[in-house]
């Protein structure tokens, strides 16, 4: 993996590159969609493709491993080919999916058993086990075991965590090097730091994880329910000490205007389930801010679902329509709002490197938060 900075903001931090990987470049920074069962769900491949366009998408090492499985995924020559999908894809460890998941999980130095959230079987991912399940897969960029902690969460708890996860981080860096790559091209480990809403927490993360030398690096912990305020302040601490020549990836996060907000403070990749899950139930994200398309105030309003246009559904649905269609609990509804949401978050993240770019970033910004920040 390589990665080229192409431009710093000279009023924030946020930053313009490019990612280098075996399926292909990644211009950040990037959003990336969520697939965790080998699907996003409700979008076909040729439409992620050529409508929504992401150089990479996401899925889920707790989910493939429960279903299909490691050997199914092994015979088919990996997830790519699985699913026919030709660019980059970045699996998570699993660790996340544990805890927010399944029952009856047991947390230990070892690893954690869990009982499946499909037929409550029990299985036990170790750091070893979710190295070995990611070869199995074949993502491209592979995640660093861990636990997020829950918010709130007591100091000494958090300490305690963070520490194993760093601990969690040597094992797997140490097993990858035993386990080879599966499917003729290079994986690459990113570390994860954790520590809560604890400032010199978050530092002592931070500086492990960039002295683990990877070649990208992860933020995680954030986003479970604090304060939209208290994740940026931990993001800026965590920024300041990972290296600025390698990615950072803020995982599961988050709306429109936080992702904005942390570009500005030196984030280069994202994922979340809110454009795909938030679409199924009938939130619309826009520029003007959201819509709620089963209000009855869309009626009958025959206008196109979104001026912007950024996707065919935008241009060639109109919001009466897609009322009906909630209305009426079609299918075709939930994926025409995924497509809309999709479309938009890339929008939004295409367009902030292009105003990185041109060097008008931190303007366009501040003038995005407030326009998305209202209900329609
Ligand atoms: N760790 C992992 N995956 C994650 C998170 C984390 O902390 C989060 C937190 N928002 C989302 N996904 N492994």
């Amino acid at each position: 993996m390589k990665f080229t900075l192409e431009k710093k903001d000279s009023q924030s931090k946020a930053r313009a590159g490019t990612i280098t990987l075996g399926h292909g470049p990644i211009q950040t920074p990037i959003f990336m969609p969520v697939g965790t069962v080998a699907s996003v769900k409700g979008v076909h491949q040729k439409e992620l493709r050529e409508e929504i366009n992401p150089d990479i998408i996401l899925g889920n090492t707790y989910h493939l491993y429960l279903r299909p499985g490691t050997q199914i995924l092994e015979q088919a020559g990996g997830l790519h080919k699985f699913m026919g999908w030709d660019r980059n894809i970045l699996t998570d460890s699993g660790g996340y999916q544990v805890y927010s998941l399944s029952a009856n999980r047991k947390i230990k130095e070892e690893g954690v058993k869990f009982k499946s959230h499909i037929d409550g079987s029990y299985h036990f991912f170790s750091p070893e086990r979710a190295m070995e399940i990611q070869r199995s897969i074949g993502a491209d960029i592979i995640m660093a075991f861990d636990e997020c902690t829950p918010y709130p969460c007591e100091y000494n708890y958090a300490k305690r965590s963070m520490h194993m996860t760093h601990r969690w981080l040597d094992r797997c860096i140490k097993h990858l090097k035993e386990v080879p790559e599966m499917y003729g091209y290079e994986q690459t480990l990113f570390p994860i730091v954790q520590g809560s809403t604890y400032t010199d927490l978050r530092q002592q993360s931070a500086e492990y994880i960039a002295n683990a030398g990877a070649l990208g690096n992860a933020i995680g912990g954030l986003s479970v329910g604090e304060p939209a305020e208290e994740m940026y302040a931990m993001t800026d601490v965590v920024c300041a000490i990972l290296p600025e020549d390698k990615p950072r990836y803020l995982m599961g996060v988050g709306t429109p205007i936080n992702i904005l907000e942390n570009i500005a403070l030196g984030v280069d990749m994202f994922d979340c389930v809110m454009p795909t899950r938030n679409a199924r139930n009938g939130m619309l994200f826009t520029s003007e801010g959201t819509i709620n398309i089963k209000n009855k105030k869309w009626e009958n309003d025959f206008s196109p679902l979104d001026d912007l246009g950024v996707t065919f559904v935008d241009r060639e649905y109109s919001k009466a329509y897609l009322r009906h269609l909630f209305a009426a609990n079609e299918y075709l509804g939930k994926q025409i709002a995924t497509i809309h949401n999709l479309g938009f978050y890339l929008w939004l993240v295409r367009t902030a490197r292009e105003k990185i770019i041109e060097g008008t970033f931190t303007d366009w910004k501040n003038k995005m938060v407030k326009q998305m920040d209202k209900r329609l």
